[in-house]
């Protein structure tokens, strides 16, 4: 099986890659990837030999059609990832996000190719703290920040793609990520790298914001459900009933680096800040049989200090500019 990846040199999509070069020896693996701030060439370098990676843009109509008509199936994971990105400048945003996924869409529907488009929790907005409810693929799409809207479009137009034009398209809508290749501007891996050079973790005002946490493999052997057995059309929700608030993330991450519960910052909020994402993964789960491997979130935490810790190298380049940046808007 031909299998193009778009933004496989990114967290997830090189995870994806990682694990298909292990677990599909018949699959024939091509990335098509920007290779932004955010893509690293290295996060493929255990595969490299198995995997053939074009530096290029989504938006390319001309080397889109030409990587669509050799593939198979199309796993669509690049995108620009980082609310905080998004609102210093959302124009990357709307031009990855919806024109790459429109470039890609129309390369799909002339070749007739299988599509997963991965998307987000986000684009069905927050939830209350108390709110007993959870997401479900009925939920109505409510998206708050220049991020989550361009995701939330991106997802429409394939659902309109595969109404209007008969495209052969799924969609899987995740809760937040964490495990190894993650990028230092994300929460969990800001954290860790933190405390790892004895800088005090940063906490977006008090904390309470909740997110649910799954660990990147089980995102990903859900991918490989979804594709190999979900239904044209559909949507299915990834998550793994992780539910833990930004304070008591923190928290267990002092814990695991052996320091005290308070020795950490509070910093500014974020504008806009979504306050708690939950998914419910029934159909996932009951139609697909799926199920998680990564059931103990401090489990998965220590696992991933461990990785962290013992690939510097991979992390410390994007370190300081990353902090730099933040710095700038006091976070
Ligand atoms: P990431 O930012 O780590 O990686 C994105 C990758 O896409 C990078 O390699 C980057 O170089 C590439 N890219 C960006 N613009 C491109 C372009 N125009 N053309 C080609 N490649 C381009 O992101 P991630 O966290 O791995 O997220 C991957 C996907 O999963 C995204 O679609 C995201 O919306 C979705 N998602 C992420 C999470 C999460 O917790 N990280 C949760 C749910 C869904
Ligand atoms: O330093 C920090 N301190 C902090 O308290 C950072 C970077 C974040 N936070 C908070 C903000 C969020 O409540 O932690 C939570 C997680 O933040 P992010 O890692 O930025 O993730 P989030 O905004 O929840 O979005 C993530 O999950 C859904 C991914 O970045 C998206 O790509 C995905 O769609």
């Amino acid at each position: 099986m031909k299998v193009l990846v778009t933004g496989g040199a990114g967290f997830i999509g090189a995870n994806f890659v990682q694990q298909t070069v292990r677990e599909r020896p018949d699959a024939e693996v091509t990335v098509l990837d920007a290779l932004t701030y955010a893509g690293d060439r290295g996060s493929l370098a255990p595969v490299a030999e198995r995997v053939r990676l074009v530096e290029g843009s989504i938006t390319d109509a001309v080397l889109v059609d030409r990587l669509v008509g050799e593939a198979d199936v199309v796993v669509h994971f690049a995108a620009e990832s980082h609310n905080d990105n998004s609102l210093d400048d959302p124009s990357p945003f709307v031009q990855t996000n919806l024109v790459g996924t429109f470039t890609l869409l129309e390369a799909v529907r002339k070749h007739g190719t299988r599509f997963h488009h991965i998307s987000t929790d986000e684009v069905y907005g927050d939830l209350e703290l108390d709110d007993p409810a959870k997401f479900t693929p009925e939920t109505p799409y409510n998206p708050s920040s220049p991020y989550s809207s361009t995701k939330a479009g991106s997802d429409l137009l394939v659902r309109a793609w595969v109404r209007s034009f008969g495209v052969r398209a799924t969609i899987s809508n995740c809760s937040n990520n964490y495990g190894p290749y993650q990028h230092v501007e994300k929460f969990i891996p800001r954290q860790i790298t933190n405390l790892l050079d004895g800088v005090r973790p940063r906490l977006y005002g008090a904390g309470r914001n909740v997110r649910d946490w799954i660990h990147v493999e089980d995102h990903n052997t859900a991918v490989w459900a979804v594709i190999d057995h979900g239904r044209i059309g559909e949507t299915y929700l990834i998550g793994a009933d992780g539910e833990q608030n930004n304070l008591d993330v923190v928290r267990t991450l002092l814990e695991l680096f052996g320091r005290e519960p308070d020795d950490f910052d509070h910093v500014a909020d974020r504008p806009g800040h979504d306050l708690r994402y939950a998914i419910d993964a029934t159909r996932l789960r009951d139609e697909l049989g799926w199920t998680p491997r990564y059931t103990e979130f401090r489990d998965g935490l220590a696992a991933t200090i461990e990785w962290y810790r013992g690939n510097e190298a991979w992390w410390r380049p994007a370190k300081a500019a990353t902090e730099a940046k933040y710095a700038r808007t006091g976070q």
